[in-house]
């Protein structure tokens, strides 16, 4: 597949900066960075590295809106997961490994959709070599349509603008020759009963085989638990948590899975496209939750 995304590789940040700078000039822009670190064995043979991605045109900065701004909502003290030996085996039964075709993105504000789409866009068709198409419904404000368009003209993915059901339905159809098609959906204040209308009209349209619920884990309980009724109830199928990074404890984590009670798709840590995206397994989260426990108890 075609793509004007090239990566540089090199011992740090500054060399391999350097090396975009020599290479692709004064107009390039910066999708992603990505740091290697062998571990164990691999520490004999292996160096640490930094990776950038990196092409000609508009600045990602640009594709970026002002982050969220205010502090994090209030954190309430999460549910306690299950007890004892149970635990890998109930987080178990909440992943959701598969990879279907069509993916729609949906959720609050500010949740993190865009740039989720951006980090799944990079695994499928830059790691992996997919033909992938994405399709935006988000023309509610100035600058959105913007937002995703630059990460598709950068890694030189098909896109669409779709912000009624007939555009929709247009947009699947010219995307009907790749291998993955990512929806990414506006933001809305889903406690109106207008907004949950329009996007379950989209929806319907597209009639994606996956519905990620995106839910920042910088939002409190309360929250999630009206969220959820609106989501988990409706259209969503699976759980898409993000800003792990930014929450007060893994638990929080085991709290929305709790909450929701819809199968968790990936896990996002950061802010930068494409490395900030986690799948992790079962024996992960509880491996996690397990180490955060011992550090609090240290
Ligand atoms: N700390 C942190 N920030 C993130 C993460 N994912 C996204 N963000 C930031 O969250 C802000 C909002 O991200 P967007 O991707 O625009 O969120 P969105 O859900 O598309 O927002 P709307 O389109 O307004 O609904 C940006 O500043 C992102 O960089 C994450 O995993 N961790
Ligand atoms: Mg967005």
């Amino acid at each position: 597949m075609t793509t004007n995304v090239e990566r540089f590789r090199a011992p740090d940040m500054t060399a391999a900066l350097l090396r975009v700078r020599e290479e692709l000039g004064q107009d390039a822009t910066i999708i992603g960075t990505r740091t290697y670190e062998p571990t164990g064995i691999r520490r004999l043979w292996e160096r640490p590295y930094v990776e950038v991605f990196a092409g000609r045109g508009r600045s990602a900065e640009e594709a970026a809106p002002a982050r969220a701004a205010g502090p994090a909502a209030a954190v309430r003290p999460p549910a306690l997961p299950p007890d004892g030996d149970d635990f890998e085996g109930w987080l178990q039964g909440r992943m959701s490994r598969l990879e279907p075709r069509t993916l729609a993105l949906v959720g609050p504000t500010g949740g993190g959709k865009t740039t989720t789409v951006a980090k799944l866009a990079a695994r499928y068709a830059l790691d992996r070599g997919e033909r992938v198409g994405l399709i935006t419904t988000d023309t509610y404000r100035i600058g959105a349509v913007h937002h995703l368009q630059t990460y598709a003209e950068i890694m030189g993915l098909p896109w669409r603008v779709a912000q009624d059901p007939p555009a929709m339905r247009e947009a699947v159809a010219a995307l009907a020759y790749c291998d993955r098609v990512l929806i990414d959906t506006s933001g809305r204040n889903y406690r109106r009963p207008e907004s949950r209308r329009e996007l379950m009209a989209l929806l319907s349209a597209a009639s994606p085989e996956s519905v990620e619920f995106v839910l920042s884990l910088t939002t409190g309980k309360d929250e999630i638990e009206e969220l959820s009724s609106y989501f988990k109830n409706g259209p969503a199928t699976r759980l898409l948590l993000t800003k792990l990074d930014e929450a007060s404890s893994i638990r929080k984590l085991v709290m929305a899975l709790q909450v929701v009670d819809l199968p968790l798709f990936a896990v996002t840590n950061g802010q930068m496209v494409p490395d900030d995206i986690w799948f992790p397994t079962a024996q992960q989260l509880a491996q996690a939750v397990a180490q955060e426990a011992a550090k609090g108890y240290a």
